[in-house]
């Protein structure tokens, strides 16, 4: 029995990778320093693999921003206007313009790119918390293999002595991922394409591979008409091309389902598929696939934190031994560990039993090998592994501080009631007005106000000690006040405190929540250098104190206008976070819903008028498939009122969700019944407000303006006209004036004029309407 590994972090056990790029990128460094601490970087994750036991080692899972862009890169997938001349690898100049556009890049200037080249589009990887560049299409494309990044990742395992596995995203989840322009279909590009993988895959064996990966997770999909032919005719290609590799096609972050008689007709050396996320299609694995081929078990789970239960992992690598498989298995990760941070072993302020239950990629990597060695051996063979794996769920499951029976009677008592406010949004819109006695189009922000040097030092000097609380509360409410004197001068008819005391809106509130524990270097990339460190939900949650009341009533007393206070929502608290899974996924939400119903609820008691409770993530939780969905949105729609329906009429409750896609599940944004929404519209044009006006959305909309995502200052006349563009699709009466997002990446030498802007265009077309 092999131990494969599917994927190692890139970023580093100590985000070295991050340091490098963000010193290439700001000139500290050149190319020679930054190929180099990711050569370092790779020949570590080689080291680490092999030394763990790993026999199936991944090459080219490594990328210096992401993998979906240099695959795109590597097969001549490039658009034109970034500098690449068409033949041979795309230059650094032209790797990072795609990734982050050439505004301001003294590299891309040397290249000769144009300023306004701006970034290809970025999206989630699959329900992951992983962001991808999706590769731009068009008639023009002619895919050929420009760079051999296999075959050099290949060379470089073996000049350090280990035949590693390189790793190909398949080409028909490569051309599902991207975008086409002008009319072509990316399938349309496959005949044109598959020469190129096939080259790829000649230059590997010619370099001395055995076993390649091709990366096909669009087959756990609901597949598009034509993937299915797309795949048959992609397969049968690839195997022609060099019949000495063995390939083996893995999948992952769901089961097979329908499309299990695809995969397994398909002409490949190895299958391997997720059995973390769906345990339960083993027995169907197992009857469709070929004995003559290799399996390879997807057992230890790449997308969350906890340790294995070996005990169960084992059972299932002897279901597949008796079905026949016992000399052609492999145990693997479900999926790459891209997914998780790099080592516990950094961790040493963890709740020691907590840290016993909890495994990082590289101690994933040692369940890996001791599951293939207790498969032929026997468990005796790894009896410490079984030991420890034994003992952290029997300390679990032993373990009081995981169920709080408060909780759980706070659950029990949970009636529908609860989840609905007590008038409909008609009666609660005249109630809230006569409270409120906002203008027309009532201008508002999303909530941050930027998070300058002097924020961010000030958290921190409190962190380190430096200063204490008594210091920083001053120099908080300094902040705070300065914010809302602004804001009433320049005429914002809801303004917010800032959010000044906050990092990350999750990691805020879940440090103030029970259940959570915290890592200091568990970071995850989210996209190019970018991580987070997601917080993990180790227990039943609650809110020992009140979050934020402190603020946003200090904030009020300092205006006669409205505050509006802001809350994270209970799905992007579970969405961002490791959760548990003891627990369903919608009991942990659930618990979340009802501590934030009590923020809530105390924010009103404070006198709080508006009350916005953002859900950033509740689109990003959709399951993969079509038929997972609706019970998904159940739920997530049900935590979310929970959360927000504690209050009276008066007061006001407003959500916000970015990326702003709607039109498959606008009837679950409407059945949330905030009663206002603000949401990204202002790069689309107003058009993602199709979706509500089509469906006769009845609440109030914000649509987004001013796109802060875009470092300009948009002049008083623009705004007028997405409003107007806004005010055709959906009654004026119900429309806010907001900005795209939050404004924390932004300064204020841009966020000054263009909130000045703002209600400059709101006046303008308030006095229009008389
Ligand atoms: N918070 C959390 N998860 C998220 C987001 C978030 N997931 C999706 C989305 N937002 C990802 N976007 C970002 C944007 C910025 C950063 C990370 C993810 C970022 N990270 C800092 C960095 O890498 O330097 C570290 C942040 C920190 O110190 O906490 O800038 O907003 N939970
Ligand atoms: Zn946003």
């Amino acid at each position: 029995t092999i131990a494969a590994n599917l994927g190692y972090p890139r970023i580093g056990p100590r985000r070295e990778l991050k340091t490098a790029l963000e010193a290439f990128w700001a000139g500290r460094t050149g190319e020679a320093d930054l190929q180099s601490t990711a050569a370092a970087l790779r020949a570590g994750a080689r080291a680490l693999q092999q030394g763990s036991g790993i026999s199936h080692v991944p090459s080219a899972d490594f990328a210096l921003y992401d993998h979906v862009l240099e695959t795109a890169c590597a097969f001549g997938l490039i658009p034109r206007g970034y500098g690449w001349g068409g033949e041979g690898p795309a230059s650094l100049a032209t790797l990072f313009a795609l990734a982050r556009g050439a505004r301001g890049s003294e590299a891309a200037r040397a290249a000769g790119i144009p300023g306004d080249a701006v970034p290809l589009e970025m999206t989630k990887w699959f329900d992951t918390n992983y962001h991808y560049m999706v590769p731009r299409l068009s008639a023009a494309t002619r895919p050929r293999l420009v760079d051999n990044r296999w075959a050099r990742a290949l060379r470089e395992g073996m000049q350090h002595g280990v035949r590693t596995r390189p790793v190909l995203l398949g080409p028909v989840s490569l051309l599902l991922l991207s975008k086409a322009e002008d009319g072509t279909r990316p399938l349309d590009l496959l005949p044109a394409l598959l020469p190129a993988y096939a080259d790829a895959l000649r230059f590997l064996a010619e370099a001395g591979a055995t076993w390649v990966q091709i990366d096909e997770p669009c087959l756990v999909t609901d597949l598009p008409a034509g993937a299915a032919e797309a795949y048959r005719t992609a397969f049968r290609a690839l195997a022609d091309a060099a019949p000495g590799l063995d390939l083996m096609l893995a999948t992952y972050f769901e089961g097979l389902r329908d499309n299990l008689p695809l995969a397994t007709s398909l002409p490949v050396a190895g299958l391997h598929v997720d059995l973390v996320r769906a345990p339960g299609q083993l027995a169907a694995v197992l009857e469709a696939w070929k004995r003559d081929r290799w399996l390879s078990l997807g057992l230890v789970d790449g997308r969350n934190v906890w340790r294995t239960d070996l005990r169960q992992a084992l059972g299932q690598v002897q279901q597949a031994q008796q079905a026949g498989f016992a000399r052609r298995l492999m145990v693997a990760p479900s999926c790459s560990l891209l997914h998780v941070p790099h080592s516990l072993a950094m961790e040493t302020a963890l709740d020691p039993a907590l840290a016993r239950r909890l495994a990082f990629a590289n101690e994933k990597l040692k369940e890996v090998a001791a599951l293939a060695r207790a498969a032929d051996e026997g468990e005796k063979a790894v009896a410490s592994a079984f030991a420890d794996s034994d003992r952290a769920l029997a300390e679990a499951r032993a373990d009081a501080r995981l169920h709080d029976p408060a909780v759980a009677a706070h659950l029990a008592g949970v009636t529908p009631a609860m989840e609905r406010r007590a008038s409909p949004y008609a009666q609660r819109a005249v109630t809230q007005q006569s409270r409120l006695n906002l203008p027309d189009l009532p201008v508002t922000a999303i909530g941050s106000w930027p998070q300058t040097a002097e924020v961010r030092t000030l958290r921190a000097r409190l962190a380190r000690g430096e200063i204490g609380q008594a210091a920083h509360d001053e120099a908080m409410r300094a902040l705070i006040a300065d914010s809302v004197r602004w804001q009433d001068e320049v005429g914002v008819d809801v303004p917010v405190h800032g959010e000044f005391e906050r990092n990350d809106m999750v990691k805020h509130f879940a440090e103030q929540l029970a259940g959570y524990a915290f890592t200091k270097h568990g970071w995850v990339q989210s996209y190019g250098s970018r991580c987070v460190a997601p917080p993990i939900i180790w227990a039943d949650v609650s809110r020992p104190a009140p979050m934020t009341v402190r603020w946003s009533a200090f904030a009020q007393s300092l205006t006669a206008r409205p505050m509006k206070g802001m809350l994270t929502g209970p799905v992007t608290m579970l969405q961002w976070s490791f959760p548990r899974t003891d627990i369903a996924r919608d009991v942990v939400c659930r618990q979340i819903a009802l501590a934030i119903r009590e923020e809530v609820a105390d924010l009103e008691a404070a006198g709080i008028p508006i009350i916005q409770i953002d859900e950033p993530a509740f689109r990003e939780g959709l399951p993969l498939r079509q038929a997972d969905r609706a019970d998904y949105l159940r739920w997530a729609v049900a935590c979310f009122r929970l959360s927000a329906s504690a209050v009276r009429d008066e007061t006001q409750i407003h959500t916000h969700m970015c990326y702003s896609e709607f039109n498959d599940i606008i009837d679950s944004i409407a059945a949330m019944d905030a009663d206002v929404i603000s949401i990204e519209t202002a790069r689309s044009d107003m058009d993602l407000l199709e979706a509500f006006a089509a469906f006769d959305y009845p609440n109030a909309i914000g649509p987004g303006v001013w796109d802060i995502h875009a470092p300009r200052v948009p002049g008083a006349e623009e705004m007028v006209r997405l409003a107007q563009r806004a005010a055709q699709r959906i009654p004026r009466g119900r429309l806010w004036l907001n900005p795209d997002c939050g404004c924390k990446t932004r300064g204020w030498a841009e966020v000054k004029p263009a909130m000045e802007n703002l209600v400059a265009a709101a006046r303008r077309l308030r006095a229009e309407a008389v």
